[in-house]
């Protein structure tokens, strides 16, 4: 840790307000070139501690940047963590806000819900493959609070990986009637097909994201409780929505996945 607690708190709280205010704010490493990782990550667990202690519950895990499209488009490779709270769902089928956010884009994403706790170093997808409940599709919609979407690792951790909304679709399936790799997204704006991947394209499977969640909690010597729901990360590259848009995904076995932004 290079910051010191009062700046981690002064971050923590200048982040989540640009949130809830929905304006953006340059990134934090300009000010702040010697944050590390761990930095990093202590602003987004003070986010998480404020939100918490104004009564809202965090309802799920994510992994962010878990695909070869995503860290392409980022400009980045390592994957990054942080977490969903209860006011960010919205319904599928249901209309979005454009007024709440700042600069909107949707992600395709395959998420789980765990039967049992998964605790790393050495969280393997064979681990994670025992503790799946069940899988099931869902639509993050991210809206980082930088400046043009323009950011570093460091900074978007900080930023709580950009987490703004999400909508979980209605088919949960097991896993074993389900290839994770080779399970086919396709992703519609306004009725055209924008684009479209494979499960595989999240780190050659989507269950090595949580692996991977599991091992850098255990770094910090948690776990991923039983019962969480965990998104594992964009299947392709996030895409752009405005007031007016439609957004259907469809998910292969898992269904469609659906919003209006008004
Ligand atoms: C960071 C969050 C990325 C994903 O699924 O890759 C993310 C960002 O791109 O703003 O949630
Ligand atoms: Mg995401």
């Amino acid at each position: 840790m290079n910051l010191t607690r009062e700046t981690v708190l002064n971050l923590a709280e200048h982040l989540e307000n640009a949130e809830l205010e929905a304006h953006d704010v340059l990134k934090i490493t300009d000010d702040y070139p010697d944050m590390d990782w761990d930095d990093a990550y202590a602003i987004q667990e003070e986010i998480q501690r404020r939100k918490e202690a104004r009564g809202n519950k965090t309802v799920g895990l994510k992994c962010g940047l878990t695909s070869f499209a995503k860290m392409k488009q980022m400009g980045v490779e390592t994957p990054v963590f942080g977490f969903v709270s209860d006011y960010m769902a919205r319904p599928d089928g249901g209309e979005i806000k454009t007024s709440e956010l700042i600069h909107p884009k949707v992600e395709a994403e395959i998420c789980i819900v765990t039967r049992s706790e998964l605790r790393g170093p050495g969280c393997h997808v064979g681990a994670v493959m025992a503790a799946t409940e069940f899988v099931l599709p869902a639509v993050e919609i991210i809206d980082s609070r930088y400046r043009d979407f323009k950011f570093d690792l460091k900074s978007v951790i900080a930023d709580n990986t950009s987490a703004s909304r999400f909508v979980v679709g209605g088919r949960a399936r097991a896993l074993d009637e389900l290839d994770l790799r080779t399970l086919g997204v396709v992703l519609e704006k306004n009725g055209e097909v924008v684009t479209m991947a494979a499960g595989a394209a999240v780190l050659g499977h989507p269950l090595a994201a949580v692996a991977m969640l599991a091992n850098h909690l255990g770094e910090r010597e948690q776990a991923i409780p039983a019962g969480t729901f965990i998104m594992t990360g964009g299947v392709t590259e996030a895409i752009a929505v405005a007031a007016g848009d439609n957004v259907a995904v469809r998910f292969q076995d898992l269904g469609t996945v659906s919003m209006r932004f008004v």
